[in-house]
């Protein structure tokens, strides 16, 4: 009898691991443990004589949810490839080879947290004793590992995110960022401000994201240890919450008059910040993730500029032609906001100078460790996407990049370094719909997590992940994920 012992609700990592002992050979692990010992000697499993148990002394039981529900999932995909010719039966109560699951604390029916262990060991009990006792002992590098999904710029069906929360599990991603709404399309369906779908959507019906189906994803993602982090961004990227809500936009001015197109949102109306609110309490309570992303990125002051009402407001707060000070302004105002509903903001970068209570997410290209190194000297919490973006498609964009990143490569202070909190791989939606999402995810996605998960040092060859990111690539394959292909080469079997 096997017997593991896990200290977290992110059960994901041993369970990987046993199932491919059951397929394959540890060599196609990934992400990489933190320690491994293995031995030469392999077994095959059969499904009669298989099964998962909660230890005795395991502080859940069954009934568990999270739990149930990975054992099933886990059989399913250890015996995916299993026909009862290849093996002799052995048909027993007792099954031989149990795995015994012990965890310390029942987060069975809560939502996965920033701190929420994600700690495993797994010790055999007289399997491979020559070896050593501890055969597996993982934690992740960083707490945060994230997948941007862009459903504005092209809609998601609710299936093509669920199958990508599938994927992320398997490469240990544990936040979905949900880039829900932008400029070309409002999809969240609002209960309290129902024509910012209605009108804001590509279409009211067929494209919208209703209430219980955002339920439905973050159900689902809690099976799998995922968190889901909404974003609104505004002010600037907000073209589409016009539609559904007049007085929300700025009117651009041309030669005096209102030229009839609208800007970034209102900074200067009281009803603005109303609205906000409203929203926000909505949005705060539908989604249970502590964070909340609220955007600030490449706000375009060329329509505040030209507006008479936004200037007088600028002299009258004595923010000069600085617009920069207005942006600050609005977003202050946000975060007071988001704070008085419990939740800790993240923003992107560009609203970094201004504010000292939220995380911030560093996107720009170019000396983005400068940037880590500028807001972790603030004293401010970072997430690292820069080098992950992965929506572009293309032999630069190739795996072996998103394997090459330091992301605490910059000079600073310990406590600097224990800022940067994790990392991101964002796939923004201009040329990605549910048709190429996941070949352009998979498996250069995988190679950003193990970044993000493995030791630095032991993960620091691209050639020696080579092979075994080509295996993984074959196991996604194998477990219906369209992952596209490294380089020349085979798997065991041809997929369609
Ligand atoms: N949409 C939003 C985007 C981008 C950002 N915000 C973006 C900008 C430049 C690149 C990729 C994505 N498409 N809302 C910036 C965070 Cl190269």
């Amino acid at each position: 009898t096997k017997r593991r012992r896990n200290t977290g609700p992110n059960f994901n990592l041993l369970l990987l691991i046993i199932s491919q002992l059951g397929l394959h050979t540890v060599e196609g692990v990934w992400p990489l443990p933190q320690a491994l010992a293995s031995s030469a000697e392999r077994y095959s499993l059969n499904p009669q004589a298989f099964d998962f148990a909660y230890g005795k002394r395991s502080a859940a039981q069954q009934g568990c949810s999270v739990l149930d529900a990975a054992f099933k999932r886990y059989f399913t995909l250890i015996f995916q490839d299993y026909t009862s010719a290849n093996d002799v039966l052995q048909l027993s109560e007792d099954k031989p080879f149990t795995v015994e699951v012990s965890v310390d604390h029942d987060d069975c029916e809560s939502y996965p947290k920033e701190d929420s262990s994600e700690k495993c060991e797994f010790e055999p009990i007289y399997l491979w004793q020559s070896t050593t006792n501890k055969e597996i002992d993982d934690f992740p590098r960083f707490q945060f590992r994230g997948i941007l999904l862009d459903t504005s710029r092209h809609y998601l069906p609710v299936q093509a995110i669920l199958k990508t929360l599938d994927a992320m599990a398997y490469s240990k991603f544990n936040v979905l960022h949900w880039h829900i709404v932008d400029d070309p399309s409002f999809p969240y369906q609002s209960y309290t401000f129902p024509d910012l779908s209605s009108k804001g959507a590509f279409h009211p019906v067929t494209h919208i994201y209703t209430q219980s189906e955002v339920r439905r994803v973050i159900s689902f993602a809690r099976l799998w240890g995922i968190r889901v982090l909404p974003e609104f961004d505004s002010p600037g990227h907000t073209k589409s919450w016009g539609k559904g809500q007049s007085n929300l936009l700025t009117p651009c001015y041309r030669g005096g008059t209102p030229s009839g197109t609208f800007g970034p949102i209102n900074p200067v109306l009281p009803s603005t910040y109303q609205f906000m609110e409203r929203l926000f309490k909505e949005v705060s309570s539908l989604f249970p993730d502590s964070y909340i992303h609220l955007g600030g990125d490449e706000v375009d002051f060329s329509c505040w500029r030209s507006n008479p009402t936004v200037r007088s407001f600028m002299q009258k707060m004595r923010f000069g032609v600085d617009f920069t000070k207005l942006q600050a302004f609005y977003m202050e105002n946000i975060v007071n906001i988001t704070s008085a509903l419990n939740k800790t903001s993240v923003v992107w970068q560009d609203v970094f100078d201004y504010h000292k209570r939220v995380m911030v997410e560093v996107w720009r290209e170019g000396c983005y460790l400068c940037e880590v190194r500028k807001v972790t000297k603030a004293g401010l919490r970072v997430i690292l996407a820069s080098p992950w973006y992965l929506d572009q498609a293309g032999p630069k964009h190739n795996w072996a990049r998103y394997y090459s990143v330091w992301p605490l490569a910059f000079k600073g202070s310990e406590e600097q370094k224990k800022l940067v909190i994790g990392g991101e791989v964002c796939m923004w939606g201009e040329y990605v719909d549910a048709t190429n999402l996941a070949p352009r995810l998979w498996p250069r996605a995988s190679a950003a997590a193990e970044r993000l998960w493995s030791d630095e040092k032991q993960t620091s060859s691209v050639a020696k992940a080579f092979p075994r990111l080509q295996d993984f690539r074959c196991m996604l394959l194998r477990r219906g994920i369209q992952a596209e292909p490294l380089t020349i080469g085979h798997c065991q079997h041809e997929y369609l």
